[in-house]
């Protein structure tokens, strides 16, 4: 099983970027030489995650991480994604931790080395806790205290991150942490969700404003995860519900930053549902972006429901990833022409896409045919979304290696390389394989080591 894309796609050119994403918390263990966050203090508490387990080790990915390159490295890979754990690089008082920036600056140094550009995610969820202690994102504040370690760490990096990210997926970090309670802080409250999506879009624009001045050659942007919606039957009641659930949970987050203002629904929101918008913040939230990251995984599908206006209805359809996600690749085509038929997008970048299998370690092989499967089906809906006309520049593996998947403990399996958590061994997958031997086929331009 290969990946394949029609020989004229410009995925078969070294124009285009490829690379594998993770995240801070999901691999780097350590956590005793950090401050705490809010997935310590979540995983501590009984029965919020399905295994019971933690952050502590991870994939020891801090004292693992030269060897981590190398495998990168051995991919073939133009670009890492990788996150910034806000609670290793700052101290209490809101000064940096020169330990922590430390390590960061070792793994940007070696990347750079390698030629391997780094995507540097400021926010992937793991909010300082005595932050979480002040209110976290329900707080205004947070977003002030945001700045000022964007400020500071970038400061700290100069000019060795070519794109920075501020945020991951703040629908994740609003809706699952402060509305329906299954990601940390684990509040629950159809007041908190869109308080706290306000407030870390804020963070979101004057991140930028900062990062525009201290690394105004570095490409800007923030990550935004989709799931299109679709109507389970094609009724206006039905249409309506989907295009409903789509203004709440993916219009949300991507219209304040293009147009500066949020869906015309919040002017049907109950007054306690509805955001704390000062003057001035929406110009704050609405700054150019240099690129926008795309996370798709998945469609949903509603129907009409009396009580909220639309329901999710369960998946059915055949096949389903081990997290029980639907795989439609198609929902990934339609998203990015759909937001690029509604908006002025800058350049897209797809920063996550993978899936979640029931993979076995015999051998020393993982024969993970479905997931090369996804991977080619869903390159192959990046394509098609560019020969409709949009500007897509690159994509990038979830996971590297399989990691800490938050609520799901270590029981779901997202890397394109296994991970023995005993031994932490690290073997590649088939999938890991065939993305090395796809990336490796391209042709035009080459790998440099220069600087950027
Ligand atoms: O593992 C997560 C990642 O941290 C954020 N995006 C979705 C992935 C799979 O659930």
């Amino acid at each position: 099983m290969k990946i394949s894309l029609p020989v004229e796609s410009i995925l078969n050119t070294k124009q285009f970027t490829f690379g594998v994403a993770t995240a801070s918390f999901q691999i780097e263990g350590a956590a005793e030489s950090r401050l705490d966050c809010i997935w310590d203090t979540f995983c501590a508490t009984e029965n919020k995650i399905k295994d019971q387990s933690n952050g502590l080790v991870a994939c020891d990915h801090i004292n693992l991480w030269q060897q981590d390159v190398e495998l990168i490295d051995s991919l073939g890979v133009d670009a890492y994604r990788f996150s910034v754990s806000w609670p290793r690089v700052i101290n209490r008082d809101g000064s940096l931790n020169q330990q922590g920036v430390d390590f960061y600056i070792g793994l940007l140094d070696r990347l750079i080395e390698k030629g391997i550009k780094p995507f540097v995610t400021l926010y992937h969820w793991d909010l300082p806790q005595f932050l979480e202690d002040e209110g976290g994102w329900l707080n205004r504040q947070t977003a002030f205290h945001f700045r000022d370690y964007v400020e500071l760490i970038s400061q700290a990096f100069g000019d060795r991150v070519y794109s920075y990210a501020t945020l991951n997926e703040p629908f994740c970090s609003a809706y699952l942490g402060y509305e329906i309670g299954i990601h940390a802080p684990g509040k629950v409250g159809k007041q908190y969700g869109k308080k706290a999506a306000h407030h870390l879009l804020l963070a979101h624009g004057l991140a930028m404003q900062v990062l525009r001045k201290t690394s105004p050659k570095a490409l800007n942007g923030i990550v935004l995860n989709f799931s299109p919606c679709y109507a389970e039957k094609d009724t206006a009641e039905d249409r309506a519900a989907a295009q409903l659930a789509d203004q709440h949970f993916n219009q949300w987050y991507i219209r304040p930053l293009m147009e500066g203002r949020y869906p015309d629904i919040i002017e049907q929101l109950p007054e306690l549902h509805k955001p704390d918008i000062e003057p001035g913040d929406l110009a704050i939230i609405a700054q150019p972006l240099d690129y926008i990251g795309i996370n798709y995984y998945t469609r949903e599908v509603y129907k009409a429901d009396a009580k909220d206006g639309f329901a999710n209805v369960e998946k059915t359809i055949m096949p389903l990833t081990e997290m029980g996600w639907e795989v439609y690749p198609q929902g990934l085509t339609d998203i990015l022409v759909s937001l690029h038929q509604r908006y002025q997008l800058p350049p897209v970048y797809i920063t996550e896409n993978g899936a979640a299998m029931a993979d076995k370690l015999e051998n020393g092989q993982v024969n993970d045919v479905d997931r090369v499967a996804y991977f080619d089906s869903h390159l192959n809906a990046v394509n098609q979304a560019i020969e409709q006309g949009v500007n897509i520049q690159g994509y990038f593996a979830w996971s590297l290696m399989d990691n800490f998947e938050w609520a799901e403990g270590y029981e779901k399996r997202f890397g394109i390389v296994y991970v023995d958590y005993v031994s932490q061994q690290r073997t590649i997958k088939a999938s890991g394989l065939a993305y090395k031997d796809f990336v490796s086929q391209r042709h035009d331009t080459t790998r440099s080591t220069s600087s950027y």
